[in-house]
């Protein structure tokens, strides 16, 4: 009991070797990152929906009122982007994506990856195993606060297990596909697998 206590507490500050990847800093900071500009809602109640397509049974869409009444949860987890830097214990509020999958027509069985659509043409993509998880997230909360406008407002997703471009900010929809789809940053260069703990930071 006490070394397990000791080892968790251990971690943090001076030991925090085993909670961060190679080749990554810690910050306390939050950084922003990303291609474009930052979206400005006026209106999220009329201008913003979700849609799902693909691989499902019909296509879907909610609306901001819809989305908002699905279940939450709360998380706490460590992000690293691959320009090095990595933040701890960050904590979030959304849904869950195994969530959101009940809110939405059945999948069909070929469904192995999944493309998230952003706002501007931004696209990520990632196999849906990894968003079965139950840290993947839909995410609208930062911190006990509702996300700001450079970091996802109104909804982004978090990517468990991967470096942070796989968390796609400003989200509108979800794709189900049954073949792999590079998004936005993996076919400008960099690791389609894109796991911090292997330094996948560039395609071969
Ligand atoms: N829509 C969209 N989402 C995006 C990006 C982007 O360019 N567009 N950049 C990604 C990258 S490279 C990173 S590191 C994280 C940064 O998230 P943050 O600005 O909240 O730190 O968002 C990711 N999500
Ligand atoms: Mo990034």
């Amino acid at each position: 009991m006490f070394n397990a206590f000791k080892k968790k507490y251990d971690r943090t500050p001076e030991g925090e070797e085993g909670r961060v990847p190679p080749g990554q800093y810690v910050t306390d900071k939050f950084p922003v990152l990303h291609y474009g500009t930052v979206p400005q809602y006026t209106n999220v109640e009329s201008s913003w929906d979700l849609r799902a397509w693909g691989e499902l049974e019909a296509p879907a869409r909610l609306s901001f009122a819809e989305f908002r009444a699905l279940p939450t949860v709360e998380i706490t987890t460590d992000i690293h982007c691959v320009t090095r830097w990595s933040k701890l214990d960050t904590q979030w509020m959304g849904v869950r994506f195994s969530e959101f999958l009940k809110a939405i027509p059945t999948l069909t069985p070929a469904v192995k990856y999944v493309i998230a659509h952003c706002e501007q043409g931004f696209t990520t993509n990632v196999s849906i195993e990894v968003l079965m998880h139950p840290t993947a997230l839909l995410a609208y909360k930062y911190d006990g606060e509702e996300l700001t406008p450079e970091h996802g407002y109104p909804l982004r997703l978090l990517t468990p297990g991967k470096y942070f471009w796989k968390s796609a900010k400003w989200l509108r929809g979800l794709e189900f596909a049954g073949h792999d789809k590079l998004g936005f940053w993996e076919r400008y260069g960099y690791n389609n697998n894109a796991d911090p703990w292997k330094e996948e930071r560039y395609a071969d």
